[in-house]
């Protein structure tokens, strides 16, 4: 059996290097030659733990090859992405295009996955179309099935084998045969539902979080507001057995839980201002931790603040929809402060303002201000940043700087304090 993988992203890639070290014949398409040139000489494009070694050994082995067109095949797997318009509504075209470069290879019997992420009902009102615009019949010449990935960016080899697989089928045959492509290489459940279950299923998991975010984000500012400790809260109201508060932060960022809840608003505006309310609590973070910085700041003149992390979450090298990015560009382009930026893990082309080592960016800086969790910033040495700073202040958006003697931290839900 062949499987031809549509797009050799974050997903499309690990994916068919997963079904070839099974032993699969594996075809990965792309539209970038950059791509398809690496992949054919064993190297990948992109940053994932194991990703390289994997790569390259089953592109040795001849199981694993790119393309920059389709191939006949007995299953397809279209993992492309669907970034959003300005509007806030989905784009489907790459979804689209890719269904419609397999068409003319396309077989009785072939198995059709779309991975990417998708509006509810797209499978039905769009992809299904394309199929019987060409002369299929969707539902019964060809098996088509949504199946989302749920994989966590640094741990996506082991996630894409061990997690539960959702499998909305066309039809109960349809998330049969496709339940069974993935029942080759994944050793966690393989769940067979139907297509718009699996859509919705999908956009609410990254809903319940962002969801569950902004209402941890709203006891920030209640508590600053009535002078109580947030994180005392959130500790102890999790200490009830079917409580469990999230953290607050400077606000949501990535491609997934800043974007998914708006491919729900799409579909059913009217029903939806619980979601629609959390995503724009959420954007309202960055202006909150700014208007925090002004306050903590306030008796100071000339501000120098050390900005540390930009990603939008710890330990990645993402920058995408990041909350720290859009805090430290407000900042910069503040009248009032000098910022100085520091991320290990990012790189210059990465950003549009200067990043400088850890030593440069605290020397003479009133204030450290934290915006990723990265585990550099756990381990911070008192004396190192004490000499280096000007006055010993640190505020840490995301509850991660460890304790010290004499300088201050404030967390974000510690605003009592100020
Ligand atoms: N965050 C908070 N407070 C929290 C947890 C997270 O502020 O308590 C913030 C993070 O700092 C970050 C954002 O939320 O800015 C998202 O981070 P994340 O670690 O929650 O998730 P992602 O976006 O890296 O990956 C998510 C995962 N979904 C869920 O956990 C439900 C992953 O499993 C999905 O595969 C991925 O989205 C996706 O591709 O949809």
């Amino acid at each position: 059996k062949k499987i031809c993988v549509i797009g050799l992203g974050y997903i499309g890639l690990p994916t068919s290097a997963i079904f070839a070290k099974a032993g699969i014949e594996v075809v990965g398409v792309d539209v970038s030659e950059k791509v398809v040139e690496k992949l054919n000489k064993g190297e990948v494009h992109i940053e994932e733990v194991g990703l390289p070694e994997l790569v390259k050994e089953v592109v040795e082995s001849g199981k694993l090859r790119g393309s920059l067109t389709p191939e006949d095949a007995d299953a397809f797997i279209i993992a492309v992405p669907t970034p959003i318009h300005e509007d806030q509504t989905a784009n489907v075209n790459y979804v689209v295009n890719a269904t419609k470069a397999i068409v003319p290879y396309l077989k009785k019997g072939n198995v059709i996955i779309v991975e990417s992420t998708i509006p509810p009902r797209t499978i039905n009102d769009v992809v299904a179309p394309i199929i019987e615009e060409n002369g299929f019949n969707p539902l019964e010449d060809v098996y088509l099935a949504h199946c989302p990935e749920r994989v966590l960016p640094g741990r996506i080899l082991i996630e894409l084998i061990e997690n539960t697989r959702i499998v909305g089928g066309i039809t109960p045959e349809a998330s049969k045969q496709a339940g069974d492509v993935y029942r080759q290489v994944v050793t966690g459940d393989v769940i067979e539902t139907e297509a718009v279950t699996a859509e919705m299923s999908k956009l609410m998991e990254n809903t319940f979080r962002d969801v569950n975010i902004a209402l941890a984000n709203e006891l920030v500012k209640i508590s600053a507001k009535l002078n109580v400790n947030a994180h005392d809260v959130i500790e102890l109201a999790n200490k009830h057995p079917r409580v469990n508060l999230h953290q607050p932060g400077p606000g949501v960022g990535g491609h997934c839980l800043a974007v998914d809840p708006y491919f729900i608003v799409e579909k059913a505006m009217g029903e939806s201002p619980l979601i629609q309310t959390a995503r724009s609590i959420n954007n309202s973070m960055p202006e909150f931790v700014v208007s925090q910085v002004e306050r903590l700041t306030a008796e100071v003149e000339n501000p120098v603040i050390a900005v540390f992390g930009l990603t939008y979450k710890g330990n990645i090298d993402d920058v995408r929809e990041s909350p720290a990015l859009d805090i430290t560009k407000m900042l910069v382009n503040h009248p009032k402060f000098t910022v100085k930026a520091h991320d290990p893990h990012v790189r210059d082309e990465q950003v549009s303002f200067p990043l400088y080592s850890f030593e440069e960016s605290i020397k003479d800086a009133h204030l450290v201000l934290v915006l990723a969790d990265h585990n550099e910033f756990k381990v911070m040495d008192e004396k190192v940043l004490a000499d280096g700073l000007k006055t010993g202040v640190i505020f840490d958006t995301k509850n991660c700087v460890p304790q010290f003697q004499d300088l201050v931290v404030y967390r974000i839900g510690d605003l009592t304090n100020l």
